[in-house]
């Protein structure tokens, strides 16, 4: 029996978001909504695998929570919640504690990059993050995860548990009833589009990221037009011309980065971009970049706004997806401790 279709995704409440999270995910998270049953979760346990003052960890889950709304995700529809008030996210990650191998975890370059060279100074979480992420998504037994490129290793990671605890525990499986699948799917990452890696404005070497001290570097879906012109202005760029195809963009990463941007805010391809803007000098490319963010994030911001004047309305928007959440996660991790061993 094949698994029925479901989406998993899930944003870390670190801070603001920016244009990278908003193109790499959470705008296909909205597109998705129209595929398959989806599940769009607020990471707040992956969190604080690296210190969050905790005022400021609730204030960026209602953020969070509000940009999934306002970027039009529908909480009628998907099933929107915060990962702290559903258990079962917890317990299976500890399962797959017991079934990941250090040397699997040792080689993901998301810790390598995260605890820098004080590693020993890292927290334990931080290093077994990608155990709760496989947990996050298994839970649900979700089929599909749409997610920017450099969640690609942790996704991985999630199939390698998901197969180990399917052949380890196959037996106990076929007895509950499960076929050769066993309990848990082997999930496909969603990388696609334009803008699955976007880089920072300052550095296109250096992926946007919520934690980059300089907040030139990214664009946040809450800076006003003012902000998104003048960050978009002072990006790094090179003193070519646009070329006019992507090829032309191999070996310039701040060109490359900016007409990705473009393509993936007008819904179009890199080389639909570069037809009609190859030639033009960054002097005026970038005000054209300007212009069409500010076009597609002022409504959303106007939107987030109003959310955040709201806290009851989001506080009961992620009270009910929880329980909608425990409904499905309830009878997997019933049947993974079953098969486990564990007596309840
Ligand atoms: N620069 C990016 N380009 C495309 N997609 C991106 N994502 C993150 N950065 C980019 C995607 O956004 C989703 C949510 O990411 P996350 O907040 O859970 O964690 P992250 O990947 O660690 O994002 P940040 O911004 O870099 O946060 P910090 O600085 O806190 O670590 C994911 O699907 C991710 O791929």
């Amino acid at each position: 029996m094949a698994f029925t279709p479901r989406v998993f995704s899930g944003v870390q409440p670190t801070g603001s978001l920016h244009l990278g999270n908003y193109l790499g995910a959470v705008r296909r998270f909205v597109a998705m909504q129209d595929e398959a049953p989806c599940l769009f979760c607020v990471v707040d346990l992956h969190a604080i695998t690296v210190w969050q003052e905790p005022d400021e960890l609730a204030r960026a889950t209602r953020h969070v929570t509000a940009a999934f709304l306002a970027a039009g995700i529908d909480p009628a529809r998907s099933i929107v919640f915060n990962q702290s008030r559903v258990a079962a996210h917890a317990e299976l990650a500890w399962i797959f504690n017991c079934v990941a191998r250090m040397g699997w975890l040792s080689r993901m370059t998301q810790f390598k990059e995260k605890a820098g060279r004080d590693r020993e100074n890292a927290s334990v979480g931080l290093f077994a993050y990608p155990n709760l992420m496989a947990a996050d998504i298994l839970a649900y037994q979700a089929t599909h995860v749409p997610v920017g490129e450099d969640q690609k290793q942790h996704l991985e990671l999630a199939r390698d548990i998901a197969q180990k605890f399917n052949f380890d525990y196959a037996e106990r499986l076929a007895a509950l009833g499960y076929g050769e699948e066993g309990l848990f799917p082997l999930t496909e990452p969603i990388i696609q589009g334009p803008a699955t890696r976007v880089m920072s404005l300052r550095d296109g070497a250096k992926k946007m990221s919520k934690s980059d001290p300089s907040d030139a570097s990214r664009i946040n879906l809450t800076d006003d037009a003012d902000a998104i012109a003048q960050k978009v202005r002072k990006a790094k760029t090179d003193p070519e011309p646009l070329p006019s195809d992507p090829k032309g963009l191999e070996g310039r990463p701040e060109a490359d980065n900016l007409v990705g941007i473009y393509a993936a805010l007008a819904g179009t391809t890199k080389e639909t971009v570069l037809t009609e803007h190859g030639g033009a000098m960054f002097s005026a490319f970038k005000p054209a970049l300007a212009d069409l963010a500010v076009s597609v994030l002022a409504p959303m911001n106007d939107a987030m706004v109003r959310l955040l004047a709201d806290e009851g309305h989001l506080h009961a928007v992620l009270a009910q997806g929880a329980e909608r959440a425990a409904e499905i996660a309830g009878p997997v991790l019933r049947d993974a401790k079953r098969v486990v061993g564990f007596v309840a």
